[in-house]
């Protein structure tokens, strides 16, 4: 590699020259990015070959994340980050010319994933590496990423988000360690040497192909691998299959469909298309990653009662919970083991994290399709089943509620939650409240029953994106301020307390916050042709539109100060920008209402003379991680505003709070525990309370159409979704919203929680008025961020559920052979 900016810079134009065949006055920024994304992909090959090398002899423990999902986002600037080249390249790109922003920006973002447990899983990947753990991503290469979306007269369209399609300068397609897997056939069984041998008969094959992306950890050398795979068929698979005249068409046309397995990531669960293919992407993964991870653990020759020694398997939320029948089935069917050892490896080797409690998102498979598609894989899962509820029968005589709740497979359903429960050794929910609602409510006969396997283990978010690249200047303060400790121990940004009162401390970070409000401001001028004025208050919504996120409810509470201005247009009140960013899932009609109820509003506030000077609303098409690093760093304030209980976790909180927003939220998911951080004054906490959701469910006394009579303002903008007036063109225009409130009885307590939201909002207004109050509440809420800081969540996964060490090894100089 370059040691410094002028090798760099030779070595750049050489390959320029070497692979492109052009010389550097002809470069085209696209030609830039790939030069330079292949060069950092070659130099870290030797490091990723050293790190497998020591792992290999080391012989510890490693870690597998099985996820659906990984929201990468860009991976060059990063990259260069964690390398400790970002200056020296950013220096020596400028000297050719180039701007690295405008280079970086060539890249398409990685969005393999539709929101929080995506992003979770990139962060965790960071952190992995970064500590030096053996941890490695295992995933699906979809060929089209989650929508892009764009806004059409204010409803959201949909188009496919082909990232792929200017290649993918980080991968590296390994053909060499393609794998089976099975669909469809049928089980045969018969006996041998007094066992039950059990073999699928006319099952459809597929190859699954890997294509690996290096995980550079930040400045220490060492490189996991993400592996995300292709469903491709083969010659070899179909030959013999399809001969005749019409054979080859029909060749193509199987080959099609069996692409289709890696072709789509699905859109949440609101959506009810294509299951059998999202079962199938499931199983694909399931059974390729444990393939691999086999092949190589055979590789040491060790027996299969140290499997649980030497990895564990983890699976982010249930989308993968088929590894543990699939595993169940190898040991079986493949090594020759018995039911009762096969299960004491299997359940020893795999842990699971819950992500949500909204029942609607908590999977469950018809048994039809399952025993169809995976004949095998069901027998195991009824077995499963059938040995657990004896257990249960045993434990719990003449329960039957019990049963029928704790039951794998009920009725005609797989209920994939309780198969994860029984078959891993440990389940975590992702934030104190949301693992306490788990173990009390949700999950509540199972915490009975396994009490040692429930945990919580809050979340976090990579520093390293989210502050030191996405905000450059900011973290450049921090290490002025207080040395570099905590770019390695995030949890030192505590020192920053100190500093909550000093004066020129706070300038920096308002002229900081300021130089990010103009960049924001200059994105949204240039790519929706609005303007916004910097100095006004940025209040942010960013993150998956869904009802009980309730950008409703901030929308109203727009709506509502419009209504007032026009009412009397010398209200006071300190100019604010509200600005939105969200895809809806494309079969969830009452959340793309909501985006087209957020536009009208934006089209008549933004260009109203009376009102457009004080109310901005923006909502930014397309909302992905590459957009996120620009919006949160500008942000002052961060709406965090779900219904309480409802968010398990939440990350952009804590994103925000990094970058030195305030929050405005309810006491939900991980905002219990940063309001336990910085307190009443540094975080505007309003609403119901879980426990009174709950209550509220229980008993059945809440009317939203009473709480709407009450309110003179609930009634007058009710009526306003649905007569014409300023934000609607015609009458009933937004039917759906105004029944999911009153017909529905507003499932999200949008209605009853609006009168302290809009109280608190009026809080937020006078605070920020005076500038070193409001940056001193800022600074408490970035000194206490470390604390969701993911290497600490990682760290407490890698000591309280992997057992894993990290490497204490400098990998980088070792010999690769
Ligand atoms: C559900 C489904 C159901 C089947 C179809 C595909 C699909 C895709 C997504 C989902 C919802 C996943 C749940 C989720 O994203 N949970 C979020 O996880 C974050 C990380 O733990 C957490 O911070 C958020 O609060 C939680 O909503």
């Amino acid at each position: 590699m370059f040691s410094n900016k002028e090798e760099f810079k030779e070595q750049f134009r050489l390959r320029l020259i070497g692979r492109l065949g052009i010389p550097l006055a002809e470069a085209r920024a696209d030609d830039v990015y790939k030069i330079l994304g292949s060069m950092i992909r070659e130099y870290v090959g030797k490091n990723w070959a050293r790190t497998n090398q020591a792992y290999k002899e080391r012989g510890e423990k490693q870690v597998y994340y099985f996820s659906l999902e990984f929201l990468m986002g860009r991976l060059l600037g990063n990259n260069l980050l964690n390398l400790g080249v970002l200056n020296m390249v950013r220096e020596g790109l400028s000297e050719l010319g180039w701007g690295l922003e405008a280079i970086e920006a060539q890249e398409s973002d990685a969005g393999l994933g539709n929101g929080g447990l995506g992003r979770l899983a990139a962060c965790f990947m960071d952190s992995l590496a970064s500590l030096g753990y053996a941890g490695h991503g295992c995933g699906i290469r979809y060929k089209y990423g989650l929508f892009e979306q764009r806004i059409v007269d204010g409803n959201q369209v949909e188009l496919p988000d082909y990232w792929l399609q200017k290649g993918n300068v980080w991968e590296v397609r390994r053909p060499e360690k393609k794998v089976e897997v099975f669909f469809w056939g049928r089980v045969e069984s018969r006996e041998e040497n007094g066992r039950l041998i059990f073999e699928t008969k006319d099952a459809e094959k597929i190859w699954a192909v890997p294509y690996d992306i290096p995980l550079i950890g930040y400045r220490r050398g060492n490189v996991n691998t993400l592996r995300i795979w292709s469903a491709e068929s083969g010659l070899d698979l179909a030959a013999g299959h399809f001969s005749g005249g019409e054979g080859y068409y029909k060749y193509l046309e199987y080959s099609r469909s069996i692409e289709s397995i890696s072709e789509f990531l699905y859109p949440d669960d609101s959506n009810e298309e294509g299951k059998r293919l999202r079962l199938k992407q499931q199983y694909f993964l399931c059974s390729a990653g444990l393939q691999s991870i086999l092949r190589t653990y055979d590789k040491q020759q060790l027996s299969y009662d140290h499997l649980p020694d030497k990895i564990a398997i983890h699976i982010n939320d249930t989308h993968p919970t088929l590894v543990i029948p699939e595993l169940m089935r190898i040991l079986i069917d493949v090594k020759g083991m018995g039911w009762d050892e096969a299960w004491d490896i299997t359940s020893r080797t795999v842990a699971y994290t819950n992500h949500t409690i909204l029942s609607e998102a908590l999977e469950k498979w018809p048994v039809p399709m399952v025993r169809e598609l995976l004949p095998r894989v069901y027998m195991i899962i009824e077995e499963i089943n059938k040995r657990f509820c004896a257990m249960l029968l045993e434990r719990y005589p003449g329960d039957e509620r019990r049963m029928s709740e704790m039951a794998i497979i009920y009725g005609d359903q797989i209920r994939m939650a309780n198969l994860a429960i029984v078959g891993s050794y440990s389940v975590n929910g992702v934030a104190a409240l949301h693992t306490e609602i788990l173990k009390q409510r949700e999950m509540r006969p199972f915490h009975e029953l396994f009490p040692d396997r429930f945990n919580n283990k809050t979340n976090g978010i990579t520093h390293r994106r989210w502050l030191m690249h996405a905000n450059p200047e900011l973290a450049e303060l921090y290490k002025e301020t207080l040395g570099e400790a905590w770019v390695h121990d995030p949890r030192g940004l505590t020192g920053l307390l100190q500093y909550t009162g000093n004066s020129s401390f706070q300038q920096r970070v308002q002229d900081i916050k300021q130089n990010n409000k103009r960049r924001l401001a200059g994105y949204i001028l240039s790519r929706q042709g609005i303007s916004v004025d910097p100095l006004s208050i940025f209040d942010v919504q960013v993150k998956r539109l869904h009802g009980y996120k309730r950008q409703l409810l901030n929308i109203m509470h727009i709506m509502h100060l419009y209504n007032e201005l026009k009412e009397n247009s010398a209200r006071d009140m300190t100019p604010r920008t509200f600005i939105f960013g969200a895809k809806a899932a494309p079969g969830y009609y009452l959340a793309k209402q909501i985006i087209k109820l957020i536009n009208n509003v934006a089209d008549t506030v933004n260009h109203d003379p009376q009102a457009r000077d004080r109310i901005k609303v923006v909502f930014l098409e397309n909302y992905s991680v590459s957009l996120a690093e620009l919006i949160i760093p500008a942000a002052d304030v961060s709406e965090q505003i779900s219904t309480a209980g409802k968010e398990a976790s939440g990350t952009g909180n804590m994103k925000f709070m990094m970058n030195g927003a305030l929050t405005i939220g309810t006491m939900d998911g991980a905002n219990v525990e940063m309001h336990e951080m910085v307190g009443d004054r540094d975080m505007f906490i309003f609403g119901l309370r879980a426990e009174q959701v709950l209550e509220y469910y229980r008993t059945g006394g809440y009317s939203a159409r009473r709480k709407s009579e009450e309110d003179e303002r609930l009634r007058r903008l009710l009526g306003q979704m649905i007569q014409t007036g300023p934000f609607t063109s015609h009458e009933w225009e937004f039917e759906a919203v105004y029944r999911s409130l009153i017909d529905h009885n507003d499932e999200y307590f949008v209605l009853e929680d609006f009168a302290a939201y809009v109280d608190t909002q009026a809080q937020i207004d006078q605070i920020y008025r005076d500038p070193s109050d409001w940056t001193g509440r800022a600074i408490a809420n970035m000194a206490h961020a470390g604390k969701f800081a993911s290497d600490c969540t990682i760290r407490q996964y890698a000591d309280d559920i992997w057992q894993i060490r990290p490497l204490d090894e400098d990998i980088s100089s070792r010999k690769v052979y």
